[in-house]
């Protein structure tokens, strides 16, 4: 009887499985296929791109979906030389529905980066349209862009698991950690961003500390490097607390372009 039952359940699943690849297979066909409008001005569009050895890159990596969503591409040329030259327009929709169409200017900040803050209010994926015109010439690239879900924010945000924000000075400030949970004696990545009425703060000077409430841990601080659009970087390595404990505070040290120095403290758990 037992038998019977095992084998009806793994029929079972067995078909629920089947019909989430069939689901996930026929979603994929259609966006592919999907002939929205500038397709073929799109193919036609990078093939020049291609000749002109021009590209753009996205970074997800801060994107975070919310009414103020700050999105950043790189442009560069031949050889990966940065372009900092070019007009960039950014054109956000989601396929199927017009609802979330909307456009902006974006903003160059040095090195091939470009940046806008856009209403990318709902996560998941998104098709983007960098517009970019410079020379005489004007190709629309298309990218498809993953947009995480919202950024926690709180003291309950444990900022070893997701990104988390906090307010200091008037400067929003975003930390996010890998891996995630840190791990000791393990490279840690840091990367900062830092908007101010969603605009992006550059010219700062940011460092990350990482220290124990109460329990002196030696000097542990990882210098970020600025990436453009506001976004800072840089890896350092977590110490093993010798009393076992795994409750770690990172500061994030925060010194404006126009002087003045702000803080903000972000709690979170190592592993073990
Ligand atoms: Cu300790």
């Amino acid at each position: 009887m037992k038998i019977v039952i095992a084998i009806v359940v793994v029929a079972a699943l067995g078909a629920v499985a089947g019909a989430i690849w069939v689901g996930a297979g026929s979603f994929e066909r259609t966006v592919v296929a999907d002939p929205y409008d500038s397709g073929i001005h799109h193919d036609a569009d990078r093939k020049r791109a291609q000749a002109l050895g021009w590209n753009v890159v996205v970074d997800e990596s801060s994107l975070r979906a919310g009414r103020e969503a700050a999105l950043t591409v790189k442009l560069t040329g031949k050889d990966g030389a940065p372009i900092d030259d070019a007009q960039v327009l950014f054109r956000v929709s989601r396929a199927g529905t017009s609802r979330f169409d909307c456009s902006s200017p974006a903003t160059p900040s040095g090195g091939g980066w470009y940046g806008a803050v856009l209403p990318l209010t709902e996560p998941g994926f998104w098709d983007l349209d960098v517009v970019v015109r410079r020379g005489g010439e004007s190709l629309t690239l298309g990218r498809w862009i993953h947009v995480a879900g919202e950024v926690g924010e709180g003291v309950h945000c444990d900022a070893g698991l997701r990104a988390c924000a906090a307010e200091a000075g008037g400067v929003r400030v975003v930390l996010e950690l890998s891996p995630r949970p840190p791990a000791p004696l393990k490279e840690i990545d840091a990367a900062v961003q830092l908007t101010r009425g969603g605009e992006p703060v550059a010219g700062a000077e940011v460092a990350v500390e990482l220290s124990m409430p109460g329990m002196f841990m030696g000097d542990d601080r990882i210098p970020l490097r600025a990436a453009g659009a506001g976004r800072y970087a840089g890896k350092g390595a977590l110490l093993r607390c010798a009393s076992g404990r795994r409750d770690w505070v990172a500061e994030v040290v925060i010194r404006l372009a126009g002087g003045g120095e702000t803080r903000a403290r972000f709690p979170f758990l190592a592993a073990e």
